[in-house]
C-alpha cells in the first residue's frame, strides 16, 4: 500500500523533467547543425494519482506492483512533422546509453480499433537519487502532428462519453483518423518531392562540371 504518493512519484517527476530536457536537446542539436529537425515539440507528464488508481483497478494491478506493471506513470510525448521522422527518432532513442528500450508498440502499422495511431516505446530509465540509483519505467509516445491532433480530440470526447461512444461517433472518429493519416501521406509525398528536386538539382550541377 502506498502511504505517501509524493514520495512514490518523486523519481517519476525527476525522470519526466530530465527526459523533457534531453529530448528537447535533440531538437536543438539538429537545428544548430542546420539539419532537418525530426522533432517538432516534446511534452511530458506524471500520471495523476486518480488516473493511476482508476487504471490499476481497471487492469487489476495491485498497488504494490505499480512500479513493475504500470509503464506510463512517467509519460513523454514527441511530436514530429513526418511519419519518417518518427522512425528516425525511434532509431536514435534505441542507440542511447542513458535509457534502455524494452518494449516497442507500433500503432502506426497496426492502428488501434479506435483509429488511434502512434509509436510507443517503454524504456527503463535510471534516476539518480540521494540514496542511490533507481530504475523506473517510462513511456514515450511518438506521433505526427496530425495523429496528435486526432488523439487529443478523441481523448477529450472520451471524457464526455465515458469511453462508451455511440456507434455513429465511433465511425466518424475512425473516418477522421483516416483523414488525418491521409494528411500525413500528403506531407510525406511533398517531402519526397522536394528531396527529389534537391537531388535532381545536385545531379544537374554535377553533370555540368
Ligand atoms: P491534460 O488533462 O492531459 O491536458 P513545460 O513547462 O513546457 O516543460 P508542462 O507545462 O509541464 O511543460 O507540460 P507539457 O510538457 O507542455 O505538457 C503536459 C501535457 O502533455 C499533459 O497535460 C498531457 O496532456 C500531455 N502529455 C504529455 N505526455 C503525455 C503522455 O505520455 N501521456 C499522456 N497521457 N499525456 C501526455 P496535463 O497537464 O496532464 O493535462
Ligand atoms: P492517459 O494518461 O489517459 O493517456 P497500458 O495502457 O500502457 O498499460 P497498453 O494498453 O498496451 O498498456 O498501452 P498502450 O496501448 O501502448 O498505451 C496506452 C496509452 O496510449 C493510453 O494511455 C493513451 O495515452 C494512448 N492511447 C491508446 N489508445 C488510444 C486511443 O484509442 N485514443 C487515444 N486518444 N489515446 C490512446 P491511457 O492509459 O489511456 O492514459
Amino acid at each position: 500500500m502506498i502511504r505517501d504518493w509524493e514520495d512514490f512519484l518523486a523519481p517519476y517527476e525527476q525522470a519526466v523533467s530530465e527526459l523533457k530536457v534531453k529530448l528537447r536537446g535533440i531538437r536543438k542539436q539538429y537545428r544548430e547543425q542546420n539539419k532537418h529537425v525530426p522533432i517538432e515539440f516534446v511534452t511530458g507528464r506524471v500520471k495523476p494519482v486518480d488516473s493511476i488508481l482508476t487504471k490499476s483497478k481497471l487492469r487489476g494491478i495491485p498497488l504494490d506492483r505499480l512500479e513493475e506493471e504500470m509503464s506510463d506513470i512517467a509519460g513523454l510525448r514527441i511530436m514530429c512533422q513526418f511519419v519518417e521522422d518518427i522512425h528516425q527518432v525511434v532509431d536514435l532513442l534505441r542507440t542511447r546509453h542513458d535509457m534502455k528500450v524494452i518494449i516497442e508498440r507500433d500503432y502506426i502499422t497496426n492502428k488501434k480499433a479506435s483509429g488511434y495511431r502512434s509509436y510507443h516505446l517503454v524504456i527503463e530509465y535510471p534516476v539518480q537519487l540521494i540514496d542511490g540509483e533507481k530504475i523506473i519505467l517510462a513511456e514515450i509516445q511518438i506521433r505526427t502532428l496530425a495523429m496528435n491532433f486526432w488523439a487529443t480530440i478523441e481523448h477529450s470526447l472520451n471524457y464526455k462519453y465515458q469511453g462508451e461512444f455511440p456507434d455513429e461517433i465511433s465511425e466518424r472518429l475512425r473516418r477522421s483518423a483516416e483523414a488525418a493519416y491521409q494528411l500525413d501521406e500528403i506531407q510525406e509525398a511533398q517531402r519526397l518531392f522536394s528531396h527529389g528536386k534537391g537531388n535532381h538539382k545536385e545531379q544537374r550541377q554535377g553533370d555540368e562540371v
